[in-house]
């Protein structure tokens, strides 16, 4: 069994600006001037078992045991920005589905001019990055043919690098889908297998020279909900995230290329998910930014009852969640909801003036 050491920052100081003493020791996740914390659980797992304990920051720092001074530095290191986006304050990922099957908009930008304008509409309400997919990869699904996927992600992407001003990413599973997006022009390559699915794949981003995200999944799409099981799903998630990122190096793309996701909604029961929810934080140890995707997923229809069309109060809800935990990317279908949502929660950050934008006959 791998031993696990993690840190899981906890009491978000909310509103912290300067301070003495106990604030002044604050952790303050990815280099981020707005996301300090006050405690810290402590979380050690091997073979004997798991050990939890609750210290706080100021104990924390106090502490010189140098693989829990290391986790301290990873955890409060800042983040290289990533396709041109920085993550000081929490980025949107605008999904663009060229699919006749995905779960929440199955068939409605299936047509690549309709996606086309879609992701347009979706840069206007204030997209940070383009996220297209070719492959359905809901539970259930089955895989599609690569030239067909190609058929249908490349036109697209053709067209959004030249007329988009945001970067565009590609959701694959598939090296050669990869290779052909990078010579299209994409900036990213967003993989829910974190590179396993495909023999080449590791290979293959590690020649584009471009940024990935890795994601977590238990399984393959068409069985993973059949019977999920773990651990402890919140320390096993940051396992197979710590190896998926080691394995990408060791192929020769830096971490600072790398985003990690801990795929809610991929091989998880609604308590695996709730969990993950709740310990987001955790995952900042590894030293990369964080991408989560919670929109309209099918954990907020078990909670709620809502079919996906009906589900953007709780993916707002769940972004939100995310960002207090310092998230750095979210990967939403609802891109002018969820810009609403992060201006208000972020209301007290100081932004760029051009970043507000106050209809002119309020104040
Ligand atoms: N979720 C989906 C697809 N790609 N990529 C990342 N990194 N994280 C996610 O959570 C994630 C993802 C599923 O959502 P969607 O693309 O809307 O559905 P479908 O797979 O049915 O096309």
């Amino acid at each position: 069994m791998t031993t696990t050491l993690a840190i899981r920052p906890i009491a978000r100081l909310a509103g912290l600006q300067t301070g003495s003493g106990e604030e002044s020791a604050a952790l303050r996740l990815a280099g981020r001037r707005d996301c300090a914390f006050a405690l810290a659980e402590i979380i050690a797992r091997d073979a004997s078992g798991t050990r939890r304990r609750l210290v706080s920051a100021a104990a924390l720092r106090a502490d010189r045991d140098p693989p829990l001074a290391e986790l301290v530095a990873r955890l409060e290191s800042p983040r290289a920005a990533i396709a041109g986006i920085s993550f000081d304050r929490a980025r949107i990922m605008g999904i663009v589905n060229v699919t006749p099957d995905s779960f929440a908009d199955g068939g409605r930008y299936f047509d690549g001019d309709v996606a086309v304008e879609h992701a347009l509409r979706l840069e206007a309400e204030g997209a940070d990055i383009l996220d297209i997919g070719g492959e359905s990869t809901r539970p259930g699904a089955a895989p599609i043919d690569v030239e067909e996927e190609c058929r249908r992600v490349l036109p697209v992407i053709g067209k959004l690098v030249r007329q988009a001003r945001v970067p565009v990413s590609i959701d694959t599973r598939h090296s050669e889908v990869m290779r052909r997006a990078a010579a299209a022009g994409v900036r990213l390559i967003n993989d829910v297998s974190a590179l396993r699915h495909d023999p080449q794949s590791l290979a293959t981003v590690a020649r584009t020279g471009l940024p990935v995200v890795l994601m977590h999944a238990q399984g393959d799409p068409r069985t993973m909900q059949d019977a999920p099981h773990y651990a402890d799903v919140v320390l096993d998630v940051y396992d197979f995230l710590a190896e998926r990122a080691a394995a990408s190096e060791a192929a020769g793309i830096a971490r600072s290329r790398l985003l990690l996701d801990p795929g809610i909604g991929f091989g998880k029961t609604l308590a695996h998910n709730l969990a993950l929810l709740a310990s987001l934080s955790l995952l900042h140890g590894l030293g990369c930014p964080l991408l989560l995707g919670v929109s309209r997923k099918s954990f907020i229809g078990h909670l709620t009852g809502a079919p996906p069309s009906e589900r953007l109060p709780g993916s707002l809800a769940a972004a939100l969640t995310g960002i207090a935990q310092g998230v750095q990317l979210l990967r939403v279908h609802d891109v002018a909801a969820t810009r609403q949502a992060v201006a208000v929660w972020e209301g007290d950050q100081p932004r760029p003036r051009a970043e507000r934008q106050r209809p002119a006959s309020e104040d």
